[in-house]
């Protein structure tokens, strides 16, 4: 319990507003925690898996209309509509408070209110933050609990601090037609009502990690970004830390937790997870950026995630982990999705509960079906992960799934450049958001869902950093694991091997290897891409690092009519696309 005056005040607001039958404060023990699940199991909002199998697992299945983060329904409500800018909904903070208040009024009687204290970044360090979430929802409950630092002793640290972020969740009717996820980041404040799907309602994650804090960072001068942050050992024992943005669904877990191929194992090479989808970064003593994952557990995709792509991860998820929207072998069970093998079980429910039949060609899985698992349980978790400094980035790499366009990997000339290179970021749209699938979308730095406040302020921001940080800034890289040859194939073959372009990048950082100078950007010599043991021939390195001037000519036409819609683009970035522009015509 806690006896700060704000806190309780706004407590006592809410449940005049929400009417609930108890109040239930988290206080982090696992005693509080198991009667929770217990209570869940009972309700059928979780399924308790097999615990020799799975030990402290859970299933549990969204309602059928709320299976993804609904950017369509997700506003900045500041002050102004510019201040909210052209890539995000707006809508006037006072409208929003009353229609969510208006919503959200009544919705839990009958129902408990669950009160969670949260930290984002380890308890009492000084650059974590504290938000608390009320909600009436115990898988939220439990997945707060496994996504960030929550209970009593967040409290101690917060003491009488009005420095906190608000977060009100209401499951109301789960119905599409009123469904909001609101910030309010003039008053550190959010609002998220009638979804039950993690993206929407772990209000720690996307809406204070990134859209709140992403206005804080502004304001604070620091950056809070859609990132996963990994520390590359070399054989010497030195590690490296890189920071890397791709779109929602593309691999940052997987990256994030990547196996050196066995050569490089052999050799010592090891990669460490310090985060796997976003970074606190901000300017250390010693002038360079320093980042800190500021969760404490993943929210991965499972589909795709096996022992081949990404094994760490699915060691991670063996344990005292809630699975969403996956497949449920009722004959062991346990849980399967599509890509964990090839053996689907026959006796099983599909992710809506219904019984399924792999040999129907549906799918089992939602395509955006997801585990929440704790950090801890990664066999590569970093030993900094705890450390509230965090780590030093050396290098920042964007990238996306682009068919044709971008190359296998290439560097900016600047940090300026480089946040050229990611504004002009975009990628194939996935199934982590509602919406078309497989659609060329521009997501600068990945952050279009995500960024809190106006996104031309937010790249004068990225080049005010760039300012400060100077000759210490980070090499900014972008990188493709996807294109694809005339037939369609993937021409790299990524996963672990991505560690050999890691070393590359890294290579560029220490000023070990020379590049080519193209219209875009440094790209490798061929040669100093490792495709030993790859089944990649020097043809097709070559094709994979090939900039095509048509096809740039083309992007740089589409950047141009993209960069319209920015009501305040800094001049750099229209001087950085002038160049480009030069340099194609070259
Ligand atoms: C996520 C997302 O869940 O980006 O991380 O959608
Ligand atoms: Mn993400």
């Amino acid at each position: 319990m806690t006896t700060n005056a704000s806190v309780l005040a706004w407590i006592d607001q809410m449940k005049e507003l929400t009417n609930p039958d108890t109040v239930v404060y988290i206080d982090g023990s696992e005693a509080q925690l198991e009667q929770l699940r217990q209570q869940a199991v009972k309700t059928g909002e979780m399924i308790k898996l097999n615990q020799e199998k799975l030990p402290g697992c859970y299933l549990h299945r969204t309602a059928v209309n709320d299976v993804a983060r609904v950017e369509g329904r997700t506003f900045i409500c500041a002050r102004t509509k510019e201040e909210a800018g052209p890539t995000n909904n707006w809508m006037d903070p006072k409208e929003a408070y009353a229609l969510l208040y208006g919503i959200a009024k009544g919705a839990y009687a009958g129902r408990t209110m669950y009160v969670i204290p949260y930290s984002m970044g380890p308890v009492g360090s000084e650059f974590s933050k504290i938000g608390v979430e009320l909600t009436d929802s115990i898988y939220v409950v439990l997945n707060m609990a496994i996504m960030t630092r929550v209970g009593d002793a967040v409290w101690e640290v917060l003491g009488d601090s009005t420095d906190w972020v608000k977060g009100l969740h209401c499951k109301c009717d789960i119905d599409e037609e009123k469904r909001y996820i609101c910030h309010f980041p003039e008053d550190n404040t959010i609002i998220s009502v009638n979804s039950g799907y993690g993206g929407n309602v772990l209000l720690g994650k996307k809406c204070f990690a990134l859209r709140i804090a992403s206005f804080l960072g502004r304001n604070e001068g620091w950056m809070a970004e859609h990132m996963l942050i990994l520390g590359l050992e070399k054989p010497n024992g030195e590690i490296k830390y890189i920071a890397a943005a791709f779109p929602s669904a593309c691999g940052k877990t997987n990256l994030a937790m990547l196996i050196p191929p066995e050569k490089y194992r052999k050799l010592g090479y090891k990669v460490w997870c310090v985060g796997d989808d976003i970074a606190w970064m901000r300017i250390g003593e010693d002038g360079r950026l320093w980042a800190v994952n500021p969760e404490n557990g993943f929210f991965g995709v499972a589909p795709g995630t096996n022992e081949k792509s990404n094994p760490n991860a699915l060691h991670t998820t063996q344990k005292d982990t809630i699975f969403t929207n996956v497949v449920h072998n009722l004959d062991d069970n346990t849980v399967w999705w599509e890509g964990l093998d090839k053996n689907p079980p026959t006796n099983a429910l599909n992710w809506k509960g219904e019984k399924w039949d792999p040999a129907s060609g549906e799918k089992g899985a939602h395509p955006n079906s997801r585990f929440t698992a704790p950090a801890k349980n990664c066999p590569c978790i970093s030993p900094e992960f705890e450390n509230g400094k965090g780590v030093p980035i050396s290098a920042i790499v964007f990238g996306g799934r682009r068919a044709k366009a971008a190359p296998l990997v290439y560097q900016s000339r600047d940090w300026k450049h480089g946040v050229f290179v990611g504004s002009v970021m975009a990628s194939e749209t996935t199934a982590a958001a509602t919406g078309a699938v497989g659609v060329v979308r521009h997501d600068p730095m990945a952050m279009i869902p995500f960024c809190g406040y106006n996104m031309g302020d937010y790249f004068a921001h990225w080049l005010e950093m760039g300012e400060k940080l100077g000759d210490k800034a980070p090499k900014i890289f972008n990188v493709n694991w996807f294109r694809l040859d005339d037939e369609g194939n993937f021409m790299w073959p990524g996963f672990g091997d991505n560690m050999r372009v890691l070393n590359w990048i890294l290579d560029r950082c220490e000023g070990k290897v020379d590049a080519v100078e193209t219209p875009i950007g440094y790209v490798p010599h061929p040669a100093d891409i490792d495709i030993d043991g790859l089944d990649v021939t020097e043809d097709t390195l070559k094709e994979l690092l090939d900039v095509d001037k048509d096809v740039w000519t083309a992007e740089a036409a589409d950047i141009e009519e993209f960069y319209k819609k920015f009501d305040r683009l800094p001049d750099e970035m229209k001087k950085q696309l002038a160049t480009l522009k030069e340099n194609l015509q070259k």
